[in-house]
């Protein structure tokens, strides 16, 4: 059999998705993830002009060839739209391959390796009583871990830091759009890391003290510091028993974390803005982090992933995929399966999607006490729902730009 059509679906039901549906020759359908927060059209364009056309007649059950034949043949390697276009290939031949198995996609990588897979949420809020009642709603649902970001005194807004509206109902979404007549151009926002290093700990105070010894508390630092800041709030938060800190310094100088690790015991996360398994190269091998966090979608799919979690694995790293709502329904259920299946598995990003999202996109994976199951539907175990998809037009979305006090751009 072949792969007979490659399509590219871009949807917007709240905020952008870009999916790939693959069909074969023999009628088999499979679906992938490449969407790129705030860059979808490149990850399209990729996926519609340099890639589909390469690849019709080719065995769908190649799945490694073809991998190889896009990640190598271009001769341009890695990045996140290249990724992101493979990513979106590998997943819809991965899903086609375990439809034909009729097995759910975990049985191809090996099984279950656990039952459920742990998931972290998303708490918020602008005060630490606000945050509080965030965490309570998600402790009262059976949430075992919990994000915890909170507003800085003398800062406006945080990127990520919301109140819950009354209800408990929490909706987060990164990427804003402009109101209408507005300039197409990012929010901007305003940053301060002495004000932030000062108020961390007593958030992380405030929500021990309410919740005690057993949640399981993390915490994003979303790039923003120096290494020797870093280092600082790394060493700060240790009497409150972090679960991890994520993003502490900006990823991609690899070496600055040795300096986090010389003053600090506070496991550390990091990698969900890289896209193969050589950004990790040094983290992995100097034991520099703990945990993991690329996306299926931003790093080469299933396949990408796996190879990464397979170096890590040796040495004793765990996963902590990123599960934003910018990762679809289709991205999320690879991580489930994967991460089912792996040895190495640590914690799971769980940010649910929207209603809206959910309308159009069909799943089956569920959560019950705090764990993820990707469930036993063959292949993934998420479809696109065209005809809904198709009511929601795509319509651009930025994320914010976060400046120094004196209007220096700043890493976020
Ligand atoms: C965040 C993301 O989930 C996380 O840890 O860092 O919300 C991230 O900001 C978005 O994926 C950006 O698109
Ligand atoms: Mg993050």
């Amino acid at each position: 059999m072949a792969i007979d059509r490659v399509d590219v679906n871009v949807t917007s039901p709240g905020r952008n998705f870009v999916t790939v549906k693959i069909t074969t020759s023999d009628g088999a359908v499979g679906w992938g993830d490449g969407t790129l927060n705030g860059r979808e059209l490149a990850v399209v364009s990729y996926l519609r002009d340099h890639v589909a056309p390469t690849l019709i007649g080719r065995d769908e059950s190649a799945i490694e060839a073809t991998w190889q034949y896009l990640y190598r043949s271009p001769y341009w390697r890695r990045g996140p739209v290249t990724m992101a276009a493979v990513a979106a290939i590998d997943m819809a031949l991965w899903d086609i391959a375990a439809k034909k198995a009729g097995v759910p996609l975990y049985q191809l990588l090996g099984g279950a390796s656990r039952t459920g897979l742990l998931a972290y949420v998303h708490a918020s809020g602008t005060t630490i009583e606000r945050l509080n009642e965030a965490v309570h709603g998600y402790v009262e649902q059976g949430f075992q871990a919990v994000r915890v970001q909170a507003g800085v005194p003398g800062l406006d807004h945080i990127y990520g830091v919301h109140d819950a509206a009354p209800g408990g109902k929490y909706e987060y979404e990164p990427a804003g759009r402009p109101a209408a007549g507005a300039p197409l151009r990012p929010t901007e926002e305003t940053w301060d890391t002495r004000a932030y290093l000062r108020h961390l700990p007593a958030v992380f105070e405030g929500v021990r003290e309410e919740f005690g010894p057993e949640l399981r508390l993390l915490h994003d630092g979303h790039h923003r510091m120096t290494p020797i800041e870093a280092a600082r709030l790394a060493r700060s938060l240790e009497p409150y028993d972090p679960f991890w800190l994520e993003d502490c310094t900006p990823g991609e100088d690899q070496s600055v974390l040795r300096l986090v690790r010389q003053h600090s015991v506070t496991p550390l996360a990091i990698g969900e803005v890289f896209n193969s398994v050589h950004d990790y190269q040094t983290l992995i091998t100097e034991r520099l982090i703990d945990y993991v966090r690329s996306s299926a979608t931003h790093a080469g799919g299933i396949t990408g992933l796996r190879q990464i979690m397979t170096f890590a694995g040796i040495y004793g790293i765990r996963s902590g995929f990123h599960g934003p709502t910018d990762v679809s329904p289709v991205g999320m259920a690879a991580h489930l399966h994967l991460g089912l299946a792996i040895h190495n598995f640590g914690i799971q990003e769980y940010m649910p999607h929207s209603e809206q999202a959910l309308q159009v996109f069909r799943t089956g994976y569920r959560v019950e006490d705090g764990l993820l199951h990707p469930g036993e539907a063959p292949g993934l175990g998420v479809e696109l729902d065209e005809e809904a998809a198709a009511a929601h037009e795509y319509a651009p979305a930025y994320l914010p730009v976060n400046r120094l006090r004196d209007g220096t751009v700043h890493d976020w």
